[in-house]
């Protein structure tokens, strides 16, 4: 009977890589391991698991052999890790392989909203340009003061870049961190985006952080504001948001990440002033392979009854 099972959606060469090193049984969703007769879950002893569905106690215990999840993906809310320590089990994520990504994406979905990119891909592909219409000016980017929520590893290497932009640095952190000059600390979120023209969403998921970025938040940013998300859906009020979208109490917003994904509120796929994206922050083949191969070091230590890599309890 198989030890060790791969949940989720892995691209070619990660499911031959886990069936090839580690003898691993596939299965799309914690849904389908769930289907299992039980006598094919009785031994397993570790989950490569990928996707954004709870992985909670319950779900464990259909696993009564399990000691080790190995999750690709820096983010772990989906994952029970409380539920996890009671029973024994080790956790592991994939840290800073995926910084750059995730960091060049979220400064490309803010120029590409300043600069109404969408407007204007349309105003040529429609042959409004070659008709001679006019497309209305954009707005600038670089040199505007940002905000950027949660200065860990992500929102650190979004700053840095933003730096670059010639932009003003504000940042709330659990703490004031250690930063170039200049750089300015606000405890409270509302007094951040009181601060920022525009605002990042770089804080971890999970329940400590839903709706962080409250009515008050949104507001407080201003009409002229735009709010970049590469973090996790439940961190924003979406309901605040569709209404400063739909108001104008803002003037954009660029998801990467939606509540409830891959179903995404019709309101919003609609909006003129929404750049949407399916969570692609992580999505290039390098990182990809340097996530995969690192759930695996990780995946294999655990196995081996050594310290893995990157440890979450
Ligand atoms: C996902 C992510 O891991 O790392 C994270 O936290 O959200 C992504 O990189 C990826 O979408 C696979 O589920």
């Amino acid at each position: 009977m198989p030890q060790i099972i791969a949940i989720g959606p892995y691209s070619d060469r990660d499911a031959t890589a886990l069936e090839q090193d580690f003898d691993a049984r596939r299965v799309a969703s914690l849904a389908e391991m769930a289907e299992l007769p039980e006598a094919e879950r009785k031994d397993i002893l570790a989950v490569a698991f990928m996707g954004h569905d709870p992985f909670d106690g319950a779900r464990m215990d259909l696993l009564p052999s399990l000691k080790a999840i190995a999750n690709f993906g820096v983010g772990y809310d989906a994952i029970d890790v409380e539920a996890a320590s009671s029973r024994g089990i080790r956790v592991t994520n994939t840290p800073d392989v995926l910084n750059d990504d995730v960091a060049d994406l979220a400064v490309a979905m803010w120029i590409a909203q300043a600069r109404d990119f969408e407007p204007a891909m349309q105003h040529l592909r429609s042959g409004d340009w070659g008709r001679g219409r006019k497309l209305p000016l954009a707005r600038k980017a670089s040199g505007r003061k940002v905000g950027i929520l949660g200065l860990g590893r992500i929102g650190r290497e979004i700053a840095d870049r933003l730096a670059g932009f010639k932009c003003e640095i504000h940042y709330q952190s659990r703490s004031r961190k250690d930063t170039p000059e200049g750089w300015t600390y606000h405890a409270d979120p509302v007094d951040l985006a009181r601060a920022a023209d525009d605002l990042f969403v770089a804080v971890v998921g999970g329940p400590q952080t839903e709706g962080f970025v409250s009515a008050e938040v949104i507001e407080a940013l201003g009409p002229d504001g735009v709010i970049v998300n590469i973090s996790r859906g439940t961190v924003i009020d979406e309901e605040a948001l569709i209404a400063a979208l739909e108001s104008g109490a803002i003037r954009g917003a660029a998801l990467d990440v939606f509540k409830g994904e891959p179903q995404v509120d019709p309101r919003l796929i609609g909006m003129k002033n929404l750049l949407p994206l399916p969570h692609i922050g992580s999505a290039t083949a390098e990182t990809r392979a340097a996530m995969g191969e690192l759930q695996r070091r990780n995946l294999r230590a655990m196995l081996d009854g050594r310290e893995p890599e990157t440890p979450v309890n």
